[in-house]
């Protein structure tokens, strides 16, 4: 790898237009019919990009459905910018929660919320003696925020298939949480084309975009740059960085990440596949600490 520098080199092995998963668009139709089943959308984003992480096209879709915005892996985040976040959104007239659905935090909030919303709606049916009606809540996000984690916590059980790549759900699938709620699981869906590089990084970032088609060295060398900037102590902690480090370009923090792993091959030459495969796994795993890469403006 030479010394690229260049924030604006394209991570994309191959043309982005080109990447966009065919079973996306067929997902994407699937999420817009089954839109007139629900009554409230819980929109998954993911806490340490909460621009990113939200798919414009959704708006489209989901129209003036009630809305929950859920802020999950809340535990890989920077806690005040979570709490800030939820204000931002609630001054925006938004509901908005922040969540870990690994263990569970936030979960009944979301609940209780959807409960809320429809109590009119439950209220009428009963007094119609209509008992048996139960409340439909749609899950949609990106690929990988954890829609399917957030289900099976809810649910009690491992109903929803869970793995960490994006791309794990299929097909939407119900699952019935209770007499009163039932949840609909939908396949990651991602818009065809990013505004700007910048979004395209971030999601790579956290996992959205499978690693194949990604030149990881460049996407290691923009995310230690952006670490650079917030998060130095993080880096520098992680890595055993001496604080007085002279350089601060990231290919020269990436070298010296190298070094200090023993990342090298023959020759003494730093292995750059295996620092970047490091410094992402390390990020994404919260091995680096609580970070949150998008503020409120
Ligand atoms: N740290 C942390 N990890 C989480 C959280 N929620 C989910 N995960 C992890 O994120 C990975 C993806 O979870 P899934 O539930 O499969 O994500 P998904 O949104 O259903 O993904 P697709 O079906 O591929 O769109 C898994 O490894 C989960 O364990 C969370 O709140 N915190
Ligand atoms: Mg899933």
């Amino acid at each position: 790898m030479s010394n690229k520098k260049n924030t604006d080199d394209n991570v994309f092995a191959h043309n982005p237009i080109q990447w966009y998963p065919g079973h996306m668009a067929k997902a994407r139709r699937e999420i817009a019919e089954a839109i007139k089943l629900v009554d409230i959308v819980v929109e998954i984003i993911d806490a340490r990009i909460p621009i990113s992480s939200r798919n414009p096209v959704l708006n489209e879709i989901i129209g003036d459905k009630p809305r929950i915005i859920v802020l999950n892996k809340a535990d890989l985040a920077d806690n005040t910018q979570n709490q800030k976040w939820v204000q931002n959104f609630k001054n925006n007239n938004q509901i908005a929660i922040i969540t870990d659905s690994n263990k569970g935090k936030g979960i009944k909030e979301v609940t209780d919320a959807a409960y809320s919303l429809m109590k009119e709606k439950i209220d009428k049916q009963i007094e119609k003696g209509r008992t048996g009606a139960s409340i439909k809540l749609m899950i949609v996000g990106i690929p990988n925020v954890g829609k399917s984690t957030f289900i099976n916590k809810i649910a009690g059980k491992q109903s929803a298939d869970v793995g960490n790549k994006p791309g794990v759900t299929k097909k939407n699938q119900w699952v019935r949480l209770s007499e009163k709620i039932q949840l609909l699981d939908t396949p990651g869906v991602l818009w065809p084309k990013f505004d700007d590089e910048k979004t395209a990084r971030h999601l790579a970032y956290i996992g959205t975009i499978k690693d194949t088609i990604i030149d990881i060295e460049e996407l290691a060398l923009n995310l230690i740059e952006e670490l650079l900037e917030n998060y130095k102590e993080n880096l520098y902690s992680r890595y055993k960085i001496a604080n007085d480090f002279e350089y601060e370009m990231s290919y020269e923090v990436m070298d010296e990440i190298g070094r200090k792993r023993g990342c090298l091959v023959k020759g003494g030459e730093v292995d750059y596949t295996k620092v970047a495969n490091i410094v992402l796994d390390e990020f994404r795993t919260g091995k680096l600490g609580n970070i949150t890469l998008e503020e409120v403006k």
